[in-house]
């Protein structure tokens, strides 16, 4: 490997006045007291970090540098309670990443129309100067709702996430962006039943006798959660899986007690109604539990006393049979858990999907026993030691209260909202591939009065569209804390390296766009350790890092509802919700059928029901089917369908089709599969435009349809057509 002016660090440039720094500007420049890491020991050196994806298991990693400040080993951190010394497919060559000569190492400005990825490389001070005075003249003239910040979890460490940017927009007065494209639904559609999202440490899924994989391919995104279910299996704990797929995680369904549960997707709401209806017909109700700590038994019970097996059977696809034997187990063996993450949210009825789900353990008294109830993101315990409001400065507002614009409807704010949008700064995030409808997206991104600037570390289908990109660093190269929502161990992330080139973090690209806007206001310079130690609530940053971890706080008898204690307003799991009704939405659980389903107006054109599901093993959403090692190394993508549909349409192995719908078309070629039922077809998400041969992508078909409530998007009620080319 050359490494040579890459690996100076990028602020030398700008410290000896080629460009005027603000405050704090050079990122190297903030571990100057008291963590001083700027005097490196001669040779090479060991550092801790923590994987920054988004993904539930935010792994430990150790990072080891030559004596030139080169990353040139990166092993999994055997120390870690969770990830115990393993780093995914995805991650375990991320130094390929990292040096990856496609990376983004200045600054770009385009040259080429809007999507050619033609960019010719200008320095900072240019490209800053440019934009620094179009955005200026924006919120001049139209005021700063016509800035929109864009980002999701592409990095899900806290400074990343939203150091300085969120001080920025707040600033500036800029459109407020609704970040729901994955989870808040969950918690949205929990919270109805529960009070909040409020999950069980999933670790403790070792002390479960019944565990029910609900909606979630633990195995693929979710793999160092494995060894706990197996810990668990091992015990004599059983498992049932229950996906509209047959997933890796379908296949570890083993033996006569465990079981796989393959229900049309979108239509579980049926089978969970049918459960509570075999609960209480067969009287495995906790009682004791319920009178204690439940709103509404009485009512539930006449509602579901007609939401029989038989009733579910036909609306599920699954047998009569089946649906009664999981009610039974799930009554009956215990501790029964129910761990599910984010998929099955990605329906119309997203929202619903999980205010029923959570009515299941509070029938049975689950929450009682250590290793009972729901597992899924945990992300809200370590909301215990983060002071949002100190990192975002809501205050920076000053009582204004800017428009808020959901993420999923991105084409339809770029195309159809007024007053328009007339510059967006993206950050962390890849719509182009990973929001839906995305022909609509184009064809906003394709707008000439739109000022687009993307701060990333490759060039990625959206970046194509900006008129600047700015290089981004990777984990390994900038300091930050990284919360997780699949364990309790909130991690330190020390540089390991400095930043290559001229890329720059989050937090100091946003430190840069203030300076460039001339803005003064203090706090949009704050250094990266001043505002961790402002953010972290009882925990010392410098403990933090001397020890890589924390736990965070968490109910030491294991049981988060162990004595109720739930946040609804009854102080009570509600099976009977007021709040849903005063928002038009049915008082119980119910099943409402997706419109773009079976059952709605459009399935006579289009009678295939597209899931766009996390497929690949080396994928980690749409970050990584660009490398070699990763896409290269996976199969796709393709179209699976089952046998009959594809005799319907007198489709072979291998044959090319054209996957359609009014949104979009996709040309793949055909697998026969089993893992799908007749009339669902799946394909794998991630995959860019260059890798089809029209320059689309899976997200050209699906529907951007919104969840019930939560904000969610209902990604997998997608209805398509498939014909031979
Ligand atoms: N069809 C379909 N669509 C989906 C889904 C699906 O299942 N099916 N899943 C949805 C879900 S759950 C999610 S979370 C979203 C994910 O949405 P994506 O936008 O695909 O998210 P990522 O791939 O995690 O990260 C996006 C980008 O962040 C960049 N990045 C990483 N670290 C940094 C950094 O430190 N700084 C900067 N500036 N950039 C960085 C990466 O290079 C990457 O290009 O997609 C959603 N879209
Ligand atoms: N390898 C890998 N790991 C990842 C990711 C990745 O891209 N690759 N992405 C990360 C991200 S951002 C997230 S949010 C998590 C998501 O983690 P998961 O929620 O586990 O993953 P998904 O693939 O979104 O959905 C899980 C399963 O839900 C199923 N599903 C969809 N609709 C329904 C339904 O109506 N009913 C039922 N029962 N099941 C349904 C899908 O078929 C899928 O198998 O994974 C993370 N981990
Ligand atoms: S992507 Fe997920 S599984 Fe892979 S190293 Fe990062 S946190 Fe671990
Ligand atoms: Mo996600």
């Amino acid at each position: 490997r050359e490494h040579t002016a890459d690996y100076e660090p990028n602020c030398s440039q700008l410290m000896n006045g080629s460009f005027p720094p603000p405050r704090q500007y050079c990122q190297s420049l903030v571990y100057d007291e008291p963590m001083s890491i700027t005097e490196r020991p001669a040779g090479s050196r060991t550092v801790h970090g923590v994987c920054h994806h988004d993904c539930p298991d935010t792994c430990g990693w150790v990072v080891e540098t030559d004596d030139k400040g080169v990353a040139v080993r990166m092993r999994g951190d055997e120390d870690h309670p969770f990830s115990a010394g393993e780093l995914c497919p995805k991650v375990n060559r991320f130094l390929d990443r990292v040096y990856h000569p496609d990376r983004i190492l200045t600054p770009l400005r385009r040259v080429g129309a809007k999507g050619s990825g033609e960019f010719e490389p200008v320095t900072w001070e240019v490209a800053l100067r440019d934009v620094g005075e179009r955005l200026t003249d924006l919120v001049n003239t139209h005021g700063g709702e016509c800035v929109l910040p864009f980002s999701d979890a592409g990095n899900q460490s806290v400074l990343s996430l939203q150091g300085i940017s969120s001080r920025f927009f707040n600033h500036i007065g800029a459109s407020r962006l609704l970040r729901n494209i994955c989870g808040p639904t969950v918690g949205a559609g929990l919270s109805m039943t529960n009070g909040n999202g409020k999950s069980l440490d999933p670790m403790e899924i070792e002390h479960s006798r019944l565990i029910v994989l609900w909606g979630t391919n633990t195995r693929l995104t979710n793999r160092h959660l494995w060894p706990t279910i197996e810990k668990a299996r091992a015990a004599g704990a059983r498992l049932v899986v229950i996906d509209p797929v047959k997933t890796i995680t379908a296949d570890a369904v083993d033996g006569d007690d465990d079981y796989f549960l393959q229900p049309l997707p979108g239509t579980d709401i049926a089978l969970m109604l049918a459960v509570m209806h075999i609960i209480i017909r067969d009287d495995l109700v906790d009682h004791e539990w319920v009178n204690k700590h439940t709103l509404g038994v009485d009512e539930l019970s006449t509602h579901v006393a007609t939401r029989t097996p038989e009733w579910a059977a036909a609306i599920t696809g699954l047998s009569v049979a089946d649906i009664e034997r999981f009610a039974h187990d799930y009554a009956t063996i215990g501790p029964a858990v129910i761990r599910t993450l984010v998929g099955a949210e990605h329906h119309e009825n997203g929202g619903m999907f999980f205010r029923t789900i959570a009515c299941l353990p509070a029938l049975i008294g689950a929450w009682k026993h250590r290793g009972g109830g729901i597992a899924r993101s945990v992300g809200m315990w370590h909301g215990s030691v983060i002071n949002e409001a100190a990192l975002t400065r809501p205050d920076l507002l000053a009582g204004r209260s800017p428009r808020t614009l959901n993420m999923s409807r991105l084409g339809e704010i770029l195309t159809d909202t007024d007053p328009p949008v007339r510059a967006i700064i993206m950050w962390n995030v890849n719509p182009l591939v990973s929001v839906p409808n995305a022909e609509l997206i184009k064809r906003g991104m394709v707008r000439n009065d739109l000022l687009t600037i993307v701060h990333e570390q490759f060039m990625t289908d959206t970046a194509k569209y900006a008129d600047y990109v700015f290089p981004a660093t990777t984990q390994i190269e900038s300091a930050d804390i990284t919360p997780s929502w699949g364990h309790l161990y909130l991690g330190w992330n020390e540089p390991a390296i400095d930043p290559l080139g001229e890329s720059v973090s989050n937090p100091e690209f946003f430190r840069r766009l203030s300076a460039a806007m001339g803005l003064t206001e203090a706090s949009l310079f704050d250094d990266d350790l001043t505002m961790l130690r402002d953010t972290l609530v009882n925990v010392d940053l410098d403990e933090l890092r001397a020890q890589h971890r924390v736990r965070v706080p968490y109910p030491e008898d294991g049981r988060p509802f162990g004595a109720g204690g739930f946040a609804t307003r009854s102080g009570r799991v509600e099976f009977v919700s007021e709040q849903l009704e005063a928002m038009g939405q049915p008082r119980l659980p119910d099943f409402v059928a997706p419109q773009e389903g079976p059952g709605g107006p459009l399935h006579d054109r289009f009678p295939l029901q597209l899931m766009t599901s996390k497929r690949h093993l080396r994928f980690l959403n749409s970050g990584y089917s660009h490398m070699d090692t990763h896409g290269g190394a996976e199969e796709g993508p393709f179209i699976e369908i089952d046998e009959h549909d594809a005799v319907a349409r007198s489709l072979s192995e291998g044959d090319r089709v054209r996957v359609f719908n009014d949104r979009g078309s996709l040309e793949l070629p055909v697998r026969i599969s089993s893992r799908v039922r007749p009339g669902v077809v799946v394909v794998p998400w991630g995959w860019w435009e260059q890798h089809h041969r029209d320059g689309n992508v899976a997200n050209s078909l699906t529907s951007d349809t919104l969840t019930d409530w939560g904000g969610g998007v209902a990604f997998y009620d997608t209805l398509v057509e498939v014909s031979r080319l």
